[in-house]
């Protein structure tokens, strides 16, 4: 009968133990892949970080948006079109649409546009005037031409405001540049979405039916804000959160959230940082902690 009981007891604990080793394992178990993953997850991370590649290829500032050309057909209030559309005066040189007048005692063009600013790029409050340009072609050089724009207070097209009120006056089927610039009542052209309403139009002093080509109609912003051209080597999408400008007597740190996808150049521009007149460092950090430095 001892015996039998002495058996027992040894089975007991002989399981017992059995039971500490399995759990041990288990644990063991655990602990060792939790280390392995986070230690993979770690040299994923690292290995992230230092395979990204971001380069500020050049930083300077910048007095000019790129330009805002016309999105929609021209509204022609006076005249009629000919040839091409609204699509041919969106670049500099190359094609052009082409409007004529309606003859009467003064032969008369009046054609207008829509062109709308992007205003979550340029803000308001960072604008500091609008430059109209228009490139274009006349068959009769008798009369003077004009640009205006209309006045979203005062309701009309007006030139109120406008550094050259006195028109231009181009030689016959050359190509001529006018570009006129708004300073101080430019709020008063831009509608809240950004929008300006541009008019184009002739004296209306000769009977001389005139053909006109356009070949550019654009709006963009004086600003004074900075340019930063970017190239990403890297494999992955980069991410910078932070922008630093720093030189002897000033560091400034920047928030922003802007990406650029792998093997992209991109332009980065902001209307709030203008950059120091004498020497200075832009850094451009990522979210991964890298630093892309010019200087
Ligand atoms: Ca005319
Ligand atoms: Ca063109």
């Amino acid at each position: 009968m001892e015996v039998i009981t002495g058996r027992l007891k040894r089975d007991k604990r002989g399981l017992s133990n059995v039971i500490v080793v399995m759990l041990s394992l288990v644990l063991i178990v655990i602990i060792v892949s939790n280390v392995v993953l986070w230690s993979y997850q770690m040299s994923q991370l690292d290995l992230e970080r230092m395979q990204e590649n971001l380069a500020i290829t050049d930083a300077k500032g910048v007095t000019r948006s790129s330009w805002f050309t016309t999105q929609n057909e021209f509204e022609i209030s006076v005249g009629s079109r000919l040839s091409g559309t609204f699509m041919d005066t969106k670049t500099l040189g190359g094609s052009y649409e082409t409007f004529i007048e309606t003859v009467s005692d003064f032969s008369l063009l009046r054609i207008s546009n829509n062109i709308t600013i992007d205003l979550s790029t340029y803000p308001t409050r960072y604008i500091q005037g609008i430059e109209i340009l228009t490139k274009y072609n006349i068959t009769e050089n008798g009369e003077r031409w004009f640009l205006r724009a209309y006045n979203w207070t005062a309701t009309s097209f007006s030139d109120a405001g406008f550094n050259n009120t006195d028109g231009s006056q181009p030689l016959s089927n050359e190509w001529n540049e006018y570009s006129i610039s708004i300073l101080d009542d430019w709020i008063d052209y831009v509608n809240p979405r950004g929008t300006l309403l541009v008019e184009f139009s002739d004296e209306g002093t000769t009977a001389n039916q005139t053909i006109t080509q356009m070949d550019f109609f654009s709006v963009r912003v004086m600003i004074n804000g900075a340019r930063f051209d970017l190239k990403n080597s890297g494999p992955m999408t980069a991410h910078i959160v932070a922008i630093w400008i720093v030189n002897s007597t000033n560091h400034q740190r920047y928030g922003t959230s802007f990406f650029i996808n792998s093997g992209e150049e991109a332009t980065y521009i902001r209307t709030d940082i203008s950059l120091p007149q004498d020497k200075f460092v832009a850094k451009l950090v990522t979210e991964k902690g890298n630093v892309a430095i010019y200087s």
